[in-house]
């Protein structure tokens, strides 16, 4: 896989200075970034503005209108990346949270043409700062989706992943429901119910260092509701890597 052909979509909130950190890890690969920025308060897309002039077509930006959210961000970006041609389509969060050097490994398992998990939950995985009730809401949110879904995945919730394109593409995004972290249920769940293969690839998240976290109570209480909502669109289908635990 040639690696002007993977596509890294990053979601900006208030990630200045993550931002910063962030893009020369990940085109220093030689991957392209694309940001998608909701008209952050605290300038992000400025950031992101002089990245893409410095880098020409390496780095691509969008600025969206409101209603601003996670999936609604995603969803903008995913379509992006396709038009453009990307073979692969990676997300990570922007915050330092997920680690660059552990994208190679996404995308060799995504080369399969399975979807890649980056997951904390699977035997080498982690997290690393977490206060105690961070580490049980996440672990109690993933038991819950699976419970209420039936997806065999160790980590539902998990941003970092990698996509095939024709995976990506066969995704009825059109008639999703999430606006927040819950989207990544969505797209798991849909991906799972087209039967695509979906593996799992330890990572180690690290608690984000600068910046603030955009988990909110309206947005949980959607990650509430949505895997019920999930649960009736149909039956799952996917060839998954072992049952989760
Ligand atoms: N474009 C866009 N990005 C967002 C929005 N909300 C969050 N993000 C980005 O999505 C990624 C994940 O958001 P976080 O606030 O880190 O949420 P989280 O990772 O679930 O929470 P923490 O573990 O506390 O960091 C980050 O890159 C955010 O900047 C949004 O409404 N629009
Ligand atoms: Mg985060």
């Amino acid at each position: 896989m040639k690696r002007e052909r993977v596509t890294v979509v990053v979601p900006t909130y208030n990630e200045r200075d993550n931002l910063r950190r962030l893009a020369p890890a990940v085109l220093d690969q030689g991957y392209r970034l694309l940001i998608v920025d909701d008209g952050s308060p605290d300038r992000t897309g400025e950031v992101a503005d002089e990245l893409a002039s410095r880098h020409g077509v390496r780095v691509d930006v969008i600025h969206r209108r409101p209603p601003r959210g996670l999936g609604l961000a995603y969803l903008d970006g995913f379509a992006r990346a396709l038009t453009s041609g990307a073979e692969l389509i990676c997300q990570m969060d922007a915050d330092l949270s997920h680690d660059p050097a552990q994208l190679p490994a996404l995308i060799v398992a995504a080369s399969t043409g399975r979807v890649a998990v980056g997951s904390r939950y699977r035997p080498g995985g982690r997290v690393v700062n977490w206060p105690l009730h961070r580490r049980v809401l996440s672990r109690a949110a993933n038991r819950y989706v699976r419970a209420v879904t039936g997806l065999p995945i160790a980590d539902c919730t998990s941003g970092f992943r990698c996509w095939p394109r024709n995976v990506l593409a066969a995704l009825p995004l059109a008639r999703h429901v999430s606006h927040g972290y819950v989207f990544q249920v969505e797209t798991l769940y849909e991906a799972a119910r087209l039967g695509a293969g979906i593996d799992e690839v330890p990572i180690v998240f690290v608690e984000r260092r600068h910046g603030r976290s955009k988990v909110s109570g309206s947005i949980l209480a959607e990650a509430c509701i949505v895997p019920w909502r999930l649960r009736f669109r149909g039956r799952l289908r996917s060839g998954t890597n072992g049952a989760a635990t």
